[in-house]
């Protein structure tokens, strides 16, 4: 009976996808926008890319240069402090260990890092969150360019931290020697942000 074998279905997916959903949560179909501030448009000629540490470029690329860098695909869930949670975005670009082998710095030289974007967000990482093809420099959603109000021609994806830490529109990346808070981070989010332990404000866990 097909009632019954829809409905069989639907329980049955929606047991599995419950696990995927962290605590806090609801999941979504819609992809919205978020920004603290106006939409950054740049073309992708005046665009580049630097990895430094401290004030010493480590590494730098123009537009032709990153897309020449061996490229990636990501398909992951993606979380927002804000409580929605999106399945199965796909995403493709260049991943942190393909970036710094491609800098000549496979040992990162500190631990932490910071993103800066243009338009002046930035968002502090720890590189034990940003190796092992965990997180990327993304420039495509769904095989297409990724559209301006979602961050391109490129953005940071870290879809196992909270969405925060996804910076559009990213520019530089930083390392430095300390953990200092990025813009949401020093606004009393958490340092960290993982959605699983629930990891939103400062003082969680
Ligand atoms: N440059 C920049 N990056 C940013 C933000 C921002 O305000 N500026 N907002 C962050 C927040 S809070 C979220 S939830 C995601 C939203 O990405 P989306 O607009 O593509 O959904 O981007 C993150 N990256
Ligand atoms: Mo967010």
């Amino acid at each position: 009976m097909p009632v019954t074998r829809g409905f069989k279905g639907k329980l049955r997916g929606d047991g599995a996808n419950r696990e995927r959903i962290p605590p806090g949560q609801f999941v979504t179909p819609d992809f919205p926008v978020l920004t603290a501030g106006p939409t950054q448009h740049i073309a992708t000629d005046r665009w580049s890319l630097s990895v430094l540490h401290g004030d010493t470029a480590l590494g730098a690329w123009s537009w032709e240069q990153f897309a020449a860098l061996p490229q990636t695909e990501i398909s992951a869930d993606i979380h927002c402090v804000t409580k929605w949670t999106k399945f199965d975005t796909r995403w493709r670009g260049v991943t942190i260990d393909d970036l710094l082998r491609a800098a000549g710095a496979e040992v990162p030289p500190t631990r932490f890092l910071m993103a800066h974007c243009d338009g002046g967000y930035t968002t502090n990482l720890r590189l034990a969150d940003l190796l092992d093809a965990k997180a990327m420099v993304a420039t495509h959603f769904d095989g297409v360019p990724i559209t301006a109000s979602h961050g391109g021609p490129a953005r940071l994806l870290v879809p196992h931290l909270y969405f925060w830490k996804s910076a559009k529109w990213v520019r530089q990346l930083v390392f430095r020697d300390d953990e200092t808070p990025g813009f949401w981070e020093a606004l009393g989010y958490h340092i960290r942000g993982d959605p699983w332990q629930e990891q939103r404000y400062e003082g969680d866990r």
